[in-house]
């Protein structure tokens, strides 16, 4: 399998993780296996160095002064924009809306496009693999508006029922909104081909791209997805960055989220008219380093060949797979035919907080607990489950001391 790993992909690791300087330290006595990125992935040098340039250099509000200063901040700013655009494919910069992260995209579309078009009697879809970010906004609107929210069912592997979902799908139906990958399962779900379901019905689609776009290259065209959301702090950028791909045709049509300054056209006391997009979408100042931050992140994935980081990072997940299913006594929850990332587990008896506090005397970074998918652990009939997530930066060897560590977790419980 070593062979298998390295000879598949011609991945140079150690040059990956020397781009990475957090890998380098020991945790507990220990080299640090961090195997946390569907919470959080690592920074490299470089996106860090952006950030530091940024604060040292050109700090400044952006769209507002005439200095230099100010000109060089908001020039960055927009070329990280320009940089999202390419790397999701959109037809317009102005298509990407900079928000905090996934969870504001969402709730950006709830509140406006759900204000706008959902009305008492219409449907939300939504599908029981769902993180909490892409749940409640949506029970929060159909309890203000007397809609329905309606659920597309998984099976016992963790994949959607497609036939369930489309026979949920009706004239009553305003919008679908489920997730590309599930955090929790590591379901891939065919989103394309759910997307042109949708359609036929005119039903826009929400994909909640936090733990996709981290992790293969997308195309929000060739998805045809309506909205696409994604948090930066997934994907190698800090935290406050994060990108609402939204179709012209649909951003056009709805109303501000947050309003104040920024945002305006024109202010009077009896009137208030709205810029263009994205400026529409984009009230008060932003976390302007933390973009320009994700703009050098895409520019890294690019210079590293983002589609070879994916093959690799996939035989990994492969490979750990394979040999957390050889420790007796491990249960993977999620076993879907597609997958990426995540590998969710139990053992037996052993609760997955322990386990993770265990695994961390080890210096393993592992996330134990609902992972905001408390219906998933409900379906699955666990309290919480403990989960490994990958990078491309992780390594064979570090799924080595994952599975030893697991066995001696084992051992101990016995
Ligand atoms: N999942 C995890 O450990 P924010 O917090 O806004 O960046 O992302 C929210 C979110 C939305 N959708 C999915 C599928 C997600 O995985 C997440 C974040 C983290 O799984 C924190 S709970």
């Amino acid at each position: 399998m070593k062979t298998a790993v390295k000879e598949m992909s011609n991945w140079n690791i150690e040059k990956i993780r020397a781009d990475f300087p957090v890998l380098s330290q020991t945790v507990n006595g220990k080299p640090l296996v961090y195997l946390d990125n569907a919470a959080s992935s690592q920074v490299p040098q470089v996106v860090i160095d952006r950030g530091a340039k940024y604060l040292r250099e050109e700090h400044s509000n952006i769209h507002r002064g005439v200095h230099y200063l100010s000109q060089n901040a908001t020039t960055a700013y927009e070329a990280a924009r320009e940089k999202v655009k390419r790397f999701i494919n959109a037809r317009e910069a102005k298509e990407c809306i900079f928000v905090r992260g996934c969870t504001e995209g969402v709730n950006l579309v709830a509140y406006s496009y759900g204000r706008k078009f959902v009305n008492e009697g219409d449907e939300i879809l939504i599908s029981a693999m769902e993180h909490h970010a892409n749940i409640i906004p949506w029970q929060v609107l159909a309890e203000e508006k007397g809609a329905k929210l309606r659920v597309i069912p998984i099976n016992e592997r963790g994949e959607l029922i497609i036939e369930e979902y489309e026979n949920l799908l009706n004239e009553r139906t305003k919008i679908v909104a489920v997730s590309h990958v599930s955090n929790s399962l590591g379901t891939v779900n065919p989103v394309k081909e759910m997307i042109a379901t949708a359609h036929k019905f005119g039903v826009p689609v929400l994909v909640d791209a936090a733990q996709s776009v981290p992790h293969f290259p997308v195309d929000v065209q060739d998805l045809d997805a309506d909205f696409y959301v994604f948090s930066g702090h997934k994907m190698f950028a800090p935290t406050g960055s994060g990108v609402l791909y939204g179709k012209k045709e649909w951003l056009d049509k709805m109303p501000p989220y947050q309003t104040g300054g920024g945002m305006i056209r024109t202010v009077t006391f009896e009137k208030t008219t709205y810029a263009g997009l994205p400026e529409k979408f984009e009230a008060g100042t932003p976390a302007i380093a933390a973009n320009i931050g994700l703009g050098a992140a895409i520019d890294y994935l690019n210079s590293i060949d983002f589609a070879a980081a994916a093959r690799y990072e996939h035989e990994l997940l492969e490979y750990a797979t394979e040999k957390l299913s050889a420790i007796e006594g491990v249960k993977l929850i999620g076993t879907a035919r597609e997958k990426a990332s995540v590998l969710s587990f139990t053992i037996e008896n052993v609760h997955p907080h322990d386990i993770g506090t265990i695994l961390d005397q080890s210096g393993i970074a592992i996330r134990a607990g609902h992972h905001c998918a408390q219906p998933v652990m409900q379906f699955f009939q666990v309290p919480a489950t403990a989960r490994a997530s990958f990078a491309f930066y992780n390594t064979k060897e570090e799924v080595d001391v994952l599975a030893d560590s697991i066995q001696k977790v084992i051992d101990v419980f016995a």
